[in-house]
């Protein structure tokens, strides 16, 4: 998709990834110099990955690459090292980017869900706005009934975005809203209407229930919603967020994945582990709190700011 924000975006990701010393690029230059790419080089980097989440699959997976590499001679120097390795990445990374398409359906229906804290509102306030400035009417659907501060935060967001806001009393049933706001928003043609649900654990089960009560609600009024299932994970969960992703396909159907938080964690690399193994389409990563710190999920332009960080200006 055009995108004119994308190359700064892209420059915050590479400046807010590679916080010094919290991330496996870290000295990967010093690691190196005057060195021989050899084993004993291998085997270091092959820690740094399994600390930064990378996970024993794929780190399996890069590290086999790489030997091959250096077994044929094509590895003499750290350049060359870096360069394989962000290939090596980017091959995991490059089947979850699919951008996102709400063009499909008017109401396009998405459903935003995840585990307590993971970033869900913030996500679908970033999403409103991201929406809004492409001239889409949007409808945000305040599902989260458990606390009235999180009908609150919805609002804000809202506001700051233009979209309209369906919305009942804290602790209405989520279904109740759900239902009105997919109403709604055919009703009023609205392009696309985005439900926020209340945080819960993958292991309480009565609360998957109640996330499969409404996915059952929405498709009572649009039987071929939701038209996306947007599962938000918190980067510094680490493998944690494996597990939850595990659990949410199961009970909902899980289509989409949103990754946060993505500035300032050390456990970035369970982008790769995700993708390794759940090879889900990852539609979007946030980097801070502010609506700008988001944007689409770029395999190559992630994989070179994990591995390259701020040292290398271009590209
Ligand atoms: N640094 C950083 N903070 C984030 C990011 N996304 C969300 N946050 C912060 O994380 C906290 C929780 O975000 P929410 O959007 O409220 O999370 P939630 O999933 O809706 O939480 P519940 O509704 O309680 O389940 C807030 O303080 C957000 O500002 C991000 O990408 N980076
Ligand atoms: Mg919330």
């Amino acid at each position: 998709m055009a995108d004119a924000k994308q190359p700064s975006f892209i420059a915050r990701m590479r400046a807010k990834l590679n916080r010094p010393g919290s991330w496996l690029s870290y000295d990967l230059a010093n690691l190196v110099p005057g060195r021989k790419i050899d084993a004993e080089v291998l085997d270091e980097l092959e820690t740094r990955l399994l600390t930064a989440d990378v996970g024993v699959e794929a780190t399996t997976q890069i590290l086999d690459e790489l030997r091959k590499k250096v077994a044929r001679n094509e590895l003499d120097d750290v350049d060359k090292l870096i360069a394989a390795l962000t290939d090596a990445i980017t091959a995991i990374l490059l089947p979850t980017q699919q951008p996102l398409n709400i063009n499909t359906h008017k109401p396009f229906v998405l459903l935003v869900v995840g585990v307590n804290g993971s970033g869900k509102t913030t996500t679908i306030g970033k999403l409103a706005r991201r929406f809004a400035d492409e001239r889409k009417q949007v409808m945000l659907a305040a599902g989260d009934t458990f606390r009235a501060a999180a009908i609150e935060q919805l609002g804000v967001w809202a506001d700051r975005a233009g979209a309209d806001i369906i919305q009942q009393q804290a602790g209405a049933d989520p279904g109740a809203v759900v239902f009105d706001a997919v109403t709604a928003a055919r009703s009023r043609k609205a392009d696309v209407v985005i439900i926020d649900t209340a945080g819960r654990l993958h292991s309480q089960s009565h609360l998957m229930d109640e996330l499969k009560k409404v996915r059952r609600v929405i498709q009572r009024v649009e039987p071929s919603a939701p038209h996306e299932v947007l599962l938000v994970l918190d980067a510094n969960q680490g493998q944690n967020a494996l597990t939850q992703a595990l659990q949410f396909h199961e009970a909902v159907g899980v289509t989409g994945l949103v990754l946060t938080k993505l500035d300032g964690t050390a456990k970035g690399g369970i982008v790769i582990a995700i993708a390794r193994r759940l090879k889900l389409p990852i539609r979007f990563i946030g980097l801070g709190e502010q609506a700008d710190d988001f944007g689409e999920f770029d395999a190559r332009a992630f994989a070179g700011a994990l591995v390259s960080g701020n040292s290398l200006s271009a590209g």
